[in-house]
Parts: C-alpha cells; structure tokens; sequence
C-alpha cells in the first residue's frame, strides 16, 4: 500500500504525454492531446502564425487560451490546427494540457504525432484520467465512471455512470467514512486518556452507531448486485429444445435477423450473443444450441458453453412449442436454476386452445415470435429483475465487483468491532477493527490503493482517454 502522491513519482516522473484522443480514421476533425510541464513548450516548437502579409511567426501561446494557427515541420506546413490550452491546474489531469485539433486524416495525425513525440511519449491507455486521479482532480469512483461513461449503450447504464461521475458514489463513501472516523476518534480519546477526567465512553452508544452503520454498508451492499448488472447487463439466455422458435424470439427481442432461423433442428450450433435494450436497461441477450443430446462434436462444444452460459445467467428463458418433448435438460433448469427461470410457450398462433390454457396454468407465458403475441410481457418479465429507483442511483450505488469486495470486507471488519465490544476486548482491539473497517472504505474511493489495483482499473480505457 502506497499513497497516491507517492505512486505519481514513481509511475511518472515528469514526462509530458502526447495521444490520439478521438478514433483513428478519415472524418472532420480529430483532437490530439498532450498533458505535462512541457505541453506548451512542445507545441509552441511548432506552432506558426501567418501575417496578413503572408508571412510567418512564433508567438508566445500563453497569452490566449485559443489560437488558430498552422503545424509546421522545418518549413513544410503539415495542417491547419486549433490549439486550447488548459494551465495546470485547471485542467483534466491538473497537469498543464493542450488539445490540438486538426483535420482528421491518418496521414496529418501520425505526422502532427511524430513531430510531438520528438520531446514527448506516448500516453499509456487512460493514462490521462490516471493522472488526473493521482493529482486529485478525480477520486478512484469518479475515474472509474469516465470508463464506465465511455462505454455505457443504455439509458440506465448512462444514469448510473452520470451519477457516479458526478460524485453520488464518492458522497455516500464520504459520509460513511466520516461517520466510523468520529467512532474511531471516540475511541482513541479513551485510550490516550485514560488516566484523566473524562466523561466515560457510552459503550451501548458507540454499539447503536455501529450497528446503524452496519445497516448501512449493507444497504450499500445490496445495490451492487444490482449496480453490477447495469453497468454491465444483465444476462438473458434462451434455451429450449430445437425447433421450439428460440431463434426466432431471439430476432423478435432484438427487432432484427440476427440468429439463423431455420426448420431443421440443431441450426444454432453455438451460441450468439446481442445487446438490447429494455426500458433503458443493458440486456445481454444469448441464442443457444438445444439443450439435446449431442450428434455431432461441434453440437457437444456448443453445449458445454451452453451449460456455462446457464449457470451465469441471470434469467433463463426456457421455451417449449406444445410438443410433447424429451428433453434431459428441462429438469435441471427447473430445478437447478428455478430461481431465474422464464417459462415460455411459444408459437401460440397454431396452437389450440386447450393446450394454451394448461400451459398457462402452469405458469408459461404465452408467446408467439410469428405474430408477436406476448414479446411485450416477455421483455417486462425479464426486467422484472431490478429494482433500483432513479433516487437510489444518485444517492450512491455500487457499480462493480472491486467497490464491492471493499465494501463486503469492510463490513465484515465492522462486525468484527461488534463481537469485540460483545466479548468485553478492550478499547485498543475495537479501535484496531474499526481502523481496518475504514482502510476497506477508503479503498473504494482510491484514498488507499495498491499499484495493481490502479493499473487493473487504467489498462481497460482507451488510449487517450
Ligand atoms: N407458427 C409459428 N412458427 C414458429 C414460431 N416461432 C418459430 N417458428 C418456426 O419454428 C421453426 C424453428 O424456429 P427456430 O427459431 O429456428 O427454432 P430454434 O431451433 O429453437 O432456434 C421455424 O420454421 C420457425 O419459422 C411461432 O411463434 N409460430
Ligand atoms: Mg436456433
């Protein structure tokens, strides 16, 4: 374990990093960006004036904010070039930036780059949010949120980025951390003065606060299931018996032909994967092989991924058409994974009446990928699944497995405190639990992270960013 600042100067040292922040490709423009204490140096090497007169001059670019000016090269102009300029620390890292932006064409961009490069490095994947972490211009939630607000496709998946971007996460931490540091202070008053007059430590207080606060880190707790499946999606998989419309549902949800629908059974060998969205939710939705005995190799590969996909799977749609089946498989999703099962029986259009009806009793949702009957329900019934109301969004949510590792590791050390004072220990042992109680806190929002920590959390941005 490492503080922040300490970790700055190792990692870095003083170099000014130089990247591509906008994809690489032909289009309008494209935003070149370069962070650190030669930014406006290196740049200002480069950056050329024209006269009315037609000719050219250097000035001193931090006289503006912006200028508008040309790249050049030892008297070859390379492009027509905007330049912002953000002094430290008022900036996105908090170092001295500069964003240049030119004509987008792979040409111009890698030559404006090797001219940069000449007395700069090439920024590493989300090396400028991972500065702007160290220099406090960001906690760790918030740095986590720009990724998460990159990659967000869905309404809801966006919201939950927004919120934590904007801070609903780090305040929740905040107020919880800030609640066990006056325990801790309590605490530790006892211990140095012990000998002296104070009034005596209200051990039934110090238990209710704890407990109140025990009650909120599971609260806390509860939202990362769901924080984590909104972030990114929630798991929907459709198995059935071949040639039951597994497929064909698969198109209908997704409003497109994706899957290969076809009259002989066994067509969808393995399994296809397609997002969509649900009233603004992330849904990872997945069109498997029958779950049959296997022929063939190919047909078994697909079914052990099947498998695979069923026991990660947050809700198993399970379709049958009517026909008598024999299907191995119908009893262990029914009773191995009931708890996230949708039964579904589909192709109601040629289906008679009374075989309709004592499906519905027995709880299958009636569907027809033909004529649409029933999709509707089936999409409601699958995002029946979350429960999180926008209020709880903004008021701190935890949205992936790392918050909720430190949040699961502090409340355990919380109960820990709680045996400590229900076994009588002394003041030091109950002190010592509630330290490390915080330490597991403080993890979440980056005041204390370990090196691998931060490089697992910057390696998944893009260059750039
Ligand atoms: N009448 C009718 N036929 C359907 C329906 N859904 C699928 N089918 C047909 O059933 C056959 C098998 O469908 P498919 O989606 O490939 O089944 P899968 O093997 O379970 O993926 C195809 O001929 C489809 O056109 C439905 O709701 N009604
Ligand atoms: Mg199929």
């Amino acid at each position: 374990m490492t503080t922040s600042s300490d970790l700055l100067k190792e990692s870095f040292g003083d170099e000014t990093i130089v990247a591509l922040s906008t994809p690489m490709g032909k289009s309008a423009l494209a935003v070149i960006r370069l962070s650190g204490s030669d930014a406006f140096k290196t740049v200002a090497t480069y950056f050329f004036k024209r006269r009315s007169d037609g000719e050219l001059y250097q000035t001193n670019i931090e006289n503006a904010n912006r200028h508008f000016g040309l790249i050049i090269d030892d008297k070859r102009v390379i492009d027509e070039v905007v330049i912002s300029l953000y002094k430290a620390p008022h900036s996105y890292t908090g170092e001295d930036v500069v964003e240049l932006t030119c004509h987008c064409n792979p040409f111009i961009i890698k030559e404006i780059l090797n001219l940069l490069l000449r007395n700069t490095r090439l920024a590493k994947p989300g090396e400028f949010t991972q500065r702007a972490f160290f220099n406090n211009k960001m906690d760790l939630t918030k740095a986590e949120a720009v990724g998460d607000l990159l990659n967000a496709t869905t309404l809801r998946s966006h919201k939950a980025a927004i919120s934590q971007l904007e801070g609903s996460l780090y305040n929740k931490i905040s107020s919880l951390l800030s609640e066990l540091t006056r325990y801790r202070a309590e605490l530790e008053l006892e211990i140095d003065f012990v000998e002296q007059d104070l009034p005596e430590l209200d051990l039934n207080e110090l238990k209710a606060g704890l407990k109140r606060l025990y009650h909120n880190l599971t609260e806390l707790l509860t939202t990362g299931q769901e924080g984590l499946v909104l972030r990114e999606g929630l798991a929907v998989v459709l198995v059935g018996e071949p040639n039951v419309g597994k497929s064909s549902l698969f198109n209908v949800l997704l409003e497109t032909n994706r899957a290969i629908v076809h009259q002989t059974p066994g067509t969808t060998r393995d399994y296809l994967e397609e997002s969509l969205s649900i009233d603004g939710y992330l849904i990872k939705l997945y069109d498997t092989a029958g779950l049959r005995e296997a022929q063939d190799e190919v047909e078994l590969d697909g079914i052990a991924r099947t498998e695979l996909l069923l026991n990660n799977a947050h809700r198993i749609i399970y379709v049958e058409d009517g026909r008598e089946l024999v299907d191995n498989y119908k009893d262990i999703v029914f009773e191995e994974h009931s708890s996230k099962l949708i039964k579904v029986l589909n192709k109601s259009d040629i289906l008679d009446k009374e075989t309709l009806e004592s499906y519905r009793k027995q709880g299958y949702l009636i569907c027809s990928a033909v004529t649409g009957e029933g999709v509707e329900a089936l999409k409601q019934k699958v995002v029946e699944f979350f429960h999180i109301d926008p209020e709880t969004l903004d008021s701190g949510v935890l949205t992936n497995v790392r918050h909720i590792n430190a949040v699961q590791r502090s409340k355990d050390k919380l109960e820990t405190a709680l045996q400590s004072i229900a076994m009588g220990l002394g003041y030091e042992f109950i002190a010592f639990d509630l330290k490390e109680s915080s330490e597991a806190l403080e993890e979440v929002v980056g005041r204390i992270t370990s090196d691998d920590i931060l490089n697992q959390i910057f390696e998944d941005f893009c260059i750039g960013k």
